[in-house]
């Protein structure tokens, strides 16, 4: 059997934290399986490539035998040329006195760009995660500049949420996490995201039959999955890093192969007003892939007032979020 060709797959911000955690992986093959070779596309800014450089000679040494080459580029054509995959990771970080919104703006013009790179670029089959925050509304900006790709291949990251919450229920029931299934995060990627554990399954039982804690489910559960990103700072010294390229990879994993019956992933994509979500916001969903490249929303999740409320509650901050950035917007956008 002729080998296949190799997917190529591009990463942002490849010499920041995060790349440092996800590169290694995917070149192991944790992205598309033991047979599949990878070609790894690396895009930094320029006084990042000389670390960027010290990476790849990492890559290097470590003979990964799926890894069928390296571009490392400060050249947003060349690293979107022909990719299969956009894991967006790069961003700037929020500095001491900025407001939301001037983040907002100054990464919205790091995601126009590479949204029009990746409009012009890449493989037809492209498929776009983003991972750098505001992760939805920097999935948002890149997708309204690439008209020509659907927006449904368009993802933004809450799957480290979902793990987070896997684990905060697993602990709690005295379960193993391969035992909580169907775990959703709504909306935003931010403080306001409401992670579901009504709807989840422990050991296929609702969480609320293993767990009767109400005051436990709609607190400490909570405020802990918000707060973790901070509380592991606070320990590290560090923002988490191994646990974003591993939600990163999982994020893939879960849109590439189809998802089991009991089980969803958590993903924001683009909204067609399932659940009553205002269309084109670039919404966390319980999704389900079929495994042949497409996905829908997951159906039948029972919402209550507490989960209504939570959802309304980051809904608007995705449609502040969108305000903000009106201008970074491409109008008349199929899907925007
Ligand atoms: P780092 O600051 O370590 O790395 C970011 C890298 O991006 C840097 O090397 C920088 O040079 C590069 N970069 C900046 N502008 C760029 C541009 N225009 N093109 C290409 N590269 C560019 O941050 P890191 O810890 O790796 O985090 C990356 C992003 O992930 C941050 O925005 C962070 O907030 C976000 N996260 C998102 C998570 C999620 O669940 N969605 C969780 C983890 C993480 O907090």
């Amino acid at each position: 059997m002729a080998p296949r060709k190799p997917i190529q797959v591009t990463v942002t911000g490849a010499a920041g934290n995060i790349g440092y955690a996800l590169l290694f992986r995917i070149a192991a093959g944790h992205l598309f399986g033991p047979h599949q070779r990878v070609i790894l596309r690396l895009l930094e800014i320029e006084p990042a490539l000389p670390a960027l450089e010290g990476v790849v000679m990492e890559l290097d040494d470590c003979a990964f035998p799926l890894l069928a080459g390296i571009e490392a580029t400060s050249d947003l054509k060349t690293a979107f040329d022909g990719t299969n995959w956009g894991l967006l990771v790069g961003s700037v970080p929020r500095k001491e006195g900025m407001e939301r919104s001037d983040l907002l703006k100054v990464n919205g013009g790091i995601f126009k760009g590479q949204g029009r790179a990746i409009n012009d670029h890449a493989a037809s089959n492209v498929r776009v995660l983003v991972v750098g925050n505001p992760c939805n509304t920097n999935c948002l900006i890149a997708r309204s500049h690439a008209p020509d790709v659907p927006a449904e291949r368009f993802f933004a990251m809450t799957r480290l949420d979902q793990n987070r919450a896997t684990t905060l229920l697993a602990q709690r029931a005295g379960a193993t996490v391969g035992d909580v299934k169907n775990v959703a995060i709504w909306g935003n990627h931010s403080s306001t995201m409401y992670a579901d554990a009504a709807n989840a399954r422990i050991d296929g039982k609702p969480t609320y039959d293993v767990i009767n804690d109400t005051e436990w489910l709609h607190g400490e559960f909570l405020t802990t999955i918000q707060q973790r990103g901070a509380a592991i700072i606070k320990a590290r010294g560090q923002s988490s890093a191994a646990s974003a390229a591993n939600a990163a990879i999982d994020s893939v994993v879960s849109v590439v192969n189809a998802t089991e019956s009991d089980d969803c992933a958590s993903l924001a994509v683009v909204s067609r007003g399932e659940y009553g979500i205002p269309e084109g916001l670039q919404f966390g969903f319980p999704v389900v892939s079929d495994g042949k490249g497409s996905w829908s929303v997951k159906e039948g999740f029972d919402l209550d007032d507490f989960a209504r409320d939570r959802i309304r509650v980051t809904t608007e901050e995705l449609q502040a979020e969108r305000s903000d950035v009106a201008d970074l917007l491409a109008i008349g956008t199929k899907g925007s």
